[in-house]
């Protein structure tokens, strides 16, 4: 998954992301090491690991697992799962609160800032929005 983030967060309101392709594998920019001992393809591939002779100094480290690829992530049903080297992040969509591994909706009508509603109108709060009911 190549994926990169801009988080922006509003006082009062919840966070919205979003999330567009990058040009890099973020699993190549950090690298955990495989303990070897001979350090030879073999041996670090027999590990599971990866085996990266392109540079002078041949390195062994370990896979990325795209938990969220897999599913194996424990994330809200609302929220996104991103990929990160050796880890993951939840973040709650727009409209819900929380910190990924749990997101609640937003109750909008509880604060005016949250639901510029014309004041004829009467704030209903939805899953993940709200509505402005005449
Ligand atoms: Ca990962
Ligand atoms: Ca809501």
């Amino acid at each position: 998954m190549r994926f990169c983030i801009l988080c922006l967060c509003f006082a009062l309101a919840s966070c919205q992301i979003e999330i567009f392709e990058k040009p890099y594998v973020v699993s190549e920019l950090y690298h955990l090491p495989c303990t070897v001992t001979t350090n030879t393809k073999e041996e670090c591939e027999a590990k599971g690991c990866y085996y990266d002779d392109s540079e002078n100094v041949p390195e062994c480290y370990q896979k990325n697992i795209d938990e969220c690829t897999e599913g194996t992530h424990n994330c809200d049903l609302h929220a996104f799962c991103v990929d990160l080297p050796y880890s993951f992040v939840c973040l709650c969509k727009a409209g819900f609160k929380g910190n990924g591994q749990s997101c609640i909706d937003i109750d909008e009508c509880l604060h005016p800032l949250l639901n510029p509603c014309e004041p004829s109108a009467v704030c209903v709060n939805e899953l993940g929005g709200y509505s402005c009911v005449e």
